[in-house]
Formats: structure tokens, sequence, C-alpha cells
């Protein structure tokens, strides 16, 4: 790896303490992007390189496109900022609008954040005080997922069922509890798309609500496709029974589309992939084409219109942001939703997902592989991890994939890929290629 010393990198990588990363390590070998265009970004020291990540599963229209660069620069000229409280812009609501349209069934109202983790404590605040305003305050318990991410706020990582990402910070929010994940290497393995086996494992919110009961819990949260911890594909039936027993129960559902909404799986939304709608789906990422931090949730129709009730001049939800709707991400959200629709990218990546699909099992049989992964325009690649050495193998393959040009995401030994859904079939070869001959020079 070239040592940092030409003109474009800073000359001091000291001060910035870099969010989920191993600093030390990393200043001692920095890799650092400065420009992206279409389906490459460039590094520092002057490659080009394959963005299999689509940045951090957030570019899903491709970089840098026109459209939406001009349309931020337009607007930061025309107005920079503009308080969301009590007051308004006509490019939030004209959002708002868009979103209902694209969203399935009646999630037809939303409400904005600037970041998929300020999405879900949003999301858990309106479950609570649903349940609260119609009279049900004892429904205070969360039921979040093992292996579920859910970002990295106090309610996110309550839910969240990452060991790592709570044990440092004490107690979290109290009154929280878990299903169990979806992921079984011994039933599942190599499933193409859909793993068969496994819907029973949404039978164990009954547990949880025979031992809490059900008028204790407000909503249950997950990832219909779990990202972050290496691609969790769900099992057939099981986001349905899912969504049964919370009716049956009364108890919200929570569909977390940080990452699968926007076209990944080859739907605007995982709901409509599935046929599952959600009362409530948080979003972020790929809604501004991450050219702009934005967040949102969206909820269904009679639960915004149970707020709707008691005087007019009262305030019904005592929450916000000061960039909810910034502006500048509105006008990139709008310019990206039209990219989406002229370009028709949902479309796109459901027409290449049987070629993306026969790429990833491709691999099977190779060094190291002991599943694979795929729906939609994601791959999970599993390794076997080095013994006495988890994560290594994974993060080895992670700098050789960079070495040759191609960007992809790691998670202890789980590689995840997740290209713009601009993608074109020698691209796609070209990432699959560069994994296999990685994975053939690690140990
Ligand atoms: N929910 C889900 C399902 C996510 O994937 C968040 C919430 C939080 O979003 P923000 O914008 O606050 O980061 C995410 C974010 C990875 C990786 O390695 C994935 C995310 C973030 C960081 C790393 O796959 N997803
Ligand atoms: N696709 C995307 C991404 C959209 O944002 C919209 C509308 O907002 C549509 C499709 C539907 O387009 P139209 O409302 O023009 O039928």
């Amino acid at each position: 790896m070239s040592q940092p010393n030409d003109m474009s990198l800073p000359n001091d990588l000291d001060a910035l303490w870099m969010p989920f990363t191993a600093n030390r390590q990393f200043k001692q070998a920095p890799r650092l992007l400065v420009a992206a265009e279409g389906m490459y970004y460039t590094s520092h020291d002057g490659r080009q390189v394959l963005d299999g990540a689509a940045g951090l599963w957030c570019v899903n229209a491709g970089h840098g496109r026109r459209p939406i660069v001009e349309a931020i620069r337009r607007q930061a000229g025309e107005l920079d900022y503009a308080p969301p409280f009590q007051m308004g812009h006509p490019k939030a609501f004209e959002l708002a609008s868009r979103l209902a349209r694209l969203l399935p069934g009646d999630l037809d109202h939303v409400f904005f954040a600037n970041s998929g983790s300020e999405s879900v404590d949003t999301a858990l605040k309106i479950a609570l005080a649903y349940h609260r305003q119609r009279g049900e305050a004892a429904r205070t318990r969360l039921i979040g997922r093992e292996r579920g991410y859910h970002g990295v706020g106090f309610g996110g990582i309550s839910v969240g069922g990452i060991g790592a990402n709570r044990k440092q910070f004490g107690p979290l929010l109290g009154g929280v509890d878990h299903l169990p994940h979806t992921h079984d290497h011994t039933h599942q393995a190599f499933s193409r798309g859909q793993p068969a086996a496994g819907a029973h494992l949404a039978d164990e919110l009954e547990h949880l609500v025979a031992l809490h009961d059900a008028s204790t819990i407000a909503a249950v949260i997950v990832e219909p496709m779990a990202g972050s911890t290496g691609v969790l594909i769900p099992p057939v039936g099981y986001l349905e029974r899912l969504r049964e027993l919370c009716t049956r129960y009364g108890i919200l559902l929570i569909f977390d589309e940080v990452i699968t909404g926007f076209g990944r799986l080859g739907a605007g939304f995982a709901a409509e992939r599935f046929g599952v709608q959600p009362d409530l789906l948080t979003m972020a990422k790929a809604v501004s084409n991450g050219a702009v931090p934005m967040g949102a949730v969206a909820v269904r129709k009679g639960l915004f219109d149970s707020f709707m009730t008691g005087p007019d001049s009262m305030i019904e939800l005592f929450h916000g942001y000061t960039y909810s709707a910034h502006p500048l991400a509105c006008a990139a959200a709008l310019a990206t939703l039209d990219l989406y629709r002229d370009e028709d990218l949902f479309a796109r990546a459901a027409g290449l997902s049987p070629y993306w699909e026969d790429a990833v099992h491709g691999l099977k049989g190779h060094r190291h592989v002991i599943d694979l992964r795929n729906l939609g325009l994601v791959a999970g690649i599993e390794l076997e991890p080095r013994p006495g050495a988890p994560g290594k193998r994974g993060y080895e393959a992670f700098l050789g994939c960079y070495e040759k040009g191609v960007l992809i995401r790691v998670t202890g030994d789980i590689l995840a890929l997740s290209p713009p859904l601009i993608i074109q079939t020698d691209q796609i070869d070209r990432l699959f290629g560069t994994v296999a001959e990685v994975l053939s020079g690690i140990d």
C-alpha cells in the first residue's frame, strides 16, 4: 500500500477520530477516496476503484450524477436553510408526497430525519407515543432481533442485536427483548434467494408474548433483510408470519429499510418485494443517493390520523430535528427519485438479479467459502474463519480487493457486495473475478 505523500492527502491524520474504524491501524496505511464518478471511486494514489458497495449501501444511482449535483447546487443558491418547526419550505412537502406515492399500501405520511439512526429513534418514539395516546400506555416494550442493526442511537443499539455495538455503553433502554436471528447454516447454506427453511423462527414472538404479555409490547422492529451483520435473507414465509402475529396481538411492525429501500432488492422497498405491509418504515441512505444526509419514517394512514385529534393548536408529536427535511437534502432526494424513475433503476436491479445470482453462486466450492447468499443486488460471501483469528481472513480479503481496485464491505468474515444499481454485467464479472482471485491468494 502506498504511503500518503502526495498533494491530495491532508498532511496530518491525527485529529480525526474515525467511526467504526481501527484508527491506529488505518492511519499507518490510509485509504482515502478523493473523487467519484459512475461506478468508480478515485483513490488518493490515483487509482480507479470499482464500487462494489454503493459507498456504504447508499449510492444506488451511481456516483456524481449530474441531475443530483445540479439540484444541490441550485438549492444551495436559492434557499440554504429553513427552520422546520412551525415553518416549512415547498420541497419538504413535495418530497413527502413523492415518497408517499412510491411507498406500498397506506404508508402515506412521512417524518424527516437525517440518518438511519435518527429514523430508527423516531420510529421507536412514534410507536410508543401511538399506544400512549390511544390509552394503552402500558405498551412500552420494544422487540428487536439478534444480529439486527438499527444504527447507533441509544434506541437503535438497544433493539439492535450486535453485542460489540452494545457492550461499551451501559444498561441501554430498559424493557427491550429480542427475537432470534434467522440464519441457519445447517438448513440454509448456499440457498439462492430466500431460504426455504426458517419461517417458524417468527413464532418465537409467541414466546415473548407469553412471557411479557401482549399488553406490554409496543413494537417489533426488524430489517426485512439484515444487511450489516452479513446479509441474512428472510426465509420464505417468515415476514408474513411476523406480520400475522403482530396484527393478532396489536403490536406495531416496523421495517427498517435503511438498506433495503430504493431498489436494492429489485423493488422500491422490501415491503413491496415481499408483499408484507409494516406499520412504520424507516429509510435513509439511498433516499438521497448518499449525496446529502437524509432519513425518514413513513407511517400508515391510520397511525398518523390517530395523532390528529385534540385541539388544532396542539403540537401532536414532541419530536423533530433542526435539519428535518433540510432543503439541500430534499433537493437531492427529489432529483434522486427522478433518476430512479427515469432510468427505471429498481426494475433494472430486478432484471440484473438472475445474472448476479449466478455470479455469486459461481464462487461455490471456492477456497474458504462456506456460504453464499443473494437477493436483488446484494451478495453475502461467508468465509471460514481462520482458526484462532476470526475476522482476519475477511479483513485481508477486503484489503486484497481494494489493492486490486475493487471496493467491497466486510463484517467479520462475511463479505457483503451491494453495487450501485447501474452496474453492468462486465463489472459484475470483474467484481466476483477479483473476489475469487483474492481468496485464492490469502491463507
Ligand atoms: N438501520 C439499518 C438497517 C442500517 O443498515 C442504520 C439503521 C443506521 O443508519 P445511519 O445512517 O445512522 O448509519 C443502518 C446503517 C455495514 C454498515 O457495514 C451498514 C450501516 C451503517 C454502517 C455500516 O454494513 N447501515
Ligand atoms: N418511481 C419513483 C422513484 C418515483 O419517485 C415515482 C414518483 O414519485 C414513481 C416511480 C412514480 O412516478 P409517477 O408518479 O410519475 O407515476
